[in-house]
């Protein structure tokens, strides 16, 4: 990315672009706005990333419970952020078959009231029967190795959101 066209923003406009790279949690595009400039794309990447090592338990807990359900109401809707609206059609999250609707439904009840947190997977790095193939398996991983899992897949999705977000700024600068 050209990160002259990124570090020259002002602070609104920072969050403004990368405000939801990090579902629902603008408050993270703020916090990194701080270890402006950024070299590159992978320097940004990562002052995310280790914002987001550095939180107790409950920072992590509480950036997975912005993730709406996959497949859930706000999808029917079309209430969901554009991002996630997008990462899930692409996914085929909106034309399952009414048993897979039911199964992942029933999975995601299961798997909240086990961990407090909703099922959080890259949809992007994945299809409807892997989606389902990974909840059915998680759900049955011990609560630290969920969390851990559960934060990495956080990361993907902010990949690649930020490489999204890379060739709409190229395109807007012609470069
Ligand atoms: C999402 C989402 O909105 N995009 C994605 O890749 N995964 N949500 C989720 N609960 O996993």
């Amino acid at each position: 990315m050209e990160m002259r066209a990124v570090n020259s923003m002002s602070y609104e406009q920072f969050v403004d672009v990368f405000g939801n790279v990090i579902e629902k949690c603008p408050l993270i595009a703020a916090a990194v706005w701080t270890d402006h400039p950024f070299s590159n794309l992978s320097a940004l990447e990562k002052s995310i990333g280790d914002f987001i090592d550095s939180l107790p338990r409950s920072g992590k807990e509480g950036i997975l419970r912005c993730h709406p359900d996959l497949a859930g109401r706000d999808l029917l809707r079309g209430t969901l952020s554009p991002e996630s609206q997008g990462e899930q059609n692409r996914a085929g999250l909106t034309s399952l078959t009414p048993g897979q609707r039911s199964q992942l439904s029933e999975l995601n009840v299961s798997y909240k009231s086990r961990f407090n947190f909703p099922f959080v997977i890259c949809v992007r790095m994945n299809d409807r029967e892997t989606i389902i193939q990974q909840l059915s398996s998680r759900i049955r991983n011990i609560p630290e190795q969920e969390l851990h899992i559960s934060i990495q897949e956080v990361k993907k999705i902010c990949h690649l959101r930020l490489l999204d977000i890379s060739s709409q700024v190229a395109q807007a600068t012609k470069l």
